[in-house]
């Protein structure tokens, strides 16, 4: 039943971002996808402060999900402001320039062709990646999480680089083809790392190839894709936004789901209530 039916902005242009059929048959066959020069210094400057001012303490955000590096946090490196900073969880659901930025068409028309045309957005974080200090990702796929709340083929993950991203700073590395591959075991790690994901079981770095990126860039990736970065060795930051949709037409992972967890907020197109639903049209007021 269509409970709702909103036309975003976006909709009314001219899907002018739709991806290319070459795009689409590499996003078939490798998983994942990278176009450069998709948003200007200027575009990513204006965000990049926002994040910052969050961290400086000069705009309201919610204390729980400004999540310092591990290192800094275990008191065996020292940092403050943002050279302390692992990441923003959810930037786009407390801030309007962030969530503007996930709603952007730049991101989301690839998605109408990965996804159709109903979109949500379910996770953001602003990753800092701090000189030195910053961790790195073990191997994982983002469906191994994501199953846990929503059932759907895949969600997609976009990942904007905020810097250049190359292997002395900890880029992205991934396994063209992985996405083909059903869900990993995943297993706990010890040691320094940033504790958010375990790792993906058996997996072989020797075949993952590393996505290295100018600033401005994104890359597009599947939740099955497996993926990960390592540690930032360099005295840069490797700073990036990172977005993951999901089509409105998926459904809860069981009934104790529903309406659970962190809100999906509106991307574009149709929400449908008796599939993922409500999802959130405004950011959501401090929790104070
Ligand atoms: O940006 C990174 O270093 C890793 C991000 C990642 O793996 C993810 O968001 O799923």
């Amino acid at each position: 039943m269509i409970e709702s039916h909103k036309i975003s902005q976006a909709e009314k242009t001219e899907h002018q971002f739709r991806l290319s059929s070459d795009e689409i048959e590499q996003w078939d066959r490798d998983g994942y996808l990278v176009r450069q020069n998709v948003f200007s210094t200027e575009e990513n400057d204006f965000l990049r402060q926002v994040a910052e001012d969050i961290v400086n303490g000069k705009r309201p955000f919610p204390a729980v999900h400004v999540n310092h590096n591990a290192l800094v946090k275990e008191g065996k490196a020292q940092g403050d402001g943002i050279y302390a900073m692992h990441k923003l969880h959810f930037p786009s659901n407390y801030c309007t320039e962030f969530l503007e930025r996930t709603r952007d068409s730049r991101l989301t028309d690839p998605l109408v062709d990965l996804l159709g045309p109903d979109i949500l957005g379910i996770n953001t974080l602003f990753l800092w990646k701090a000189p030195k200090i910053g961790l790195g990702f073990p191997w994982h796929q983002d469906k191994f999480y994501f199953r846990s709340r929503f059932r759907t083929k895949t969600t997609v993950g976009t990942w904007t680089a905020f810097d250049v991203a190359d292997q002395g700073n900890g880029c992205l590395y991934v396994i063209p083809g992985s996405h083909k591959a059903d869900i990993f075991q995943h297993d706990d790690l010890d040691g320094t790392q940033q504790q958010e994901f375990k790792l993906a079981r058996g997996v072989r770095d020797e075949d993952g190839v590393p996505v290295e990126v100018e600033p401005g860039s994104v890359i597009w990736f599947h939740s099955h894709l497996l993926h990960k970065s390592t540690d930032n060795h360099s005295q840069r930051f490797r700073r990036s936004f990172v977005a993951h949709y999901l089509s409105a037409q998926a459904e809860w992972s069981s009934p104790e789901k529903v309406g659970r967890g962190q809100p999906v907020m509106w991307i574009r197109g149709r929400t449908y209530a008796d599939k993922i639903y409500p999802a959130q049209m405004n950011v959501l007021p401090m929790p104070w």
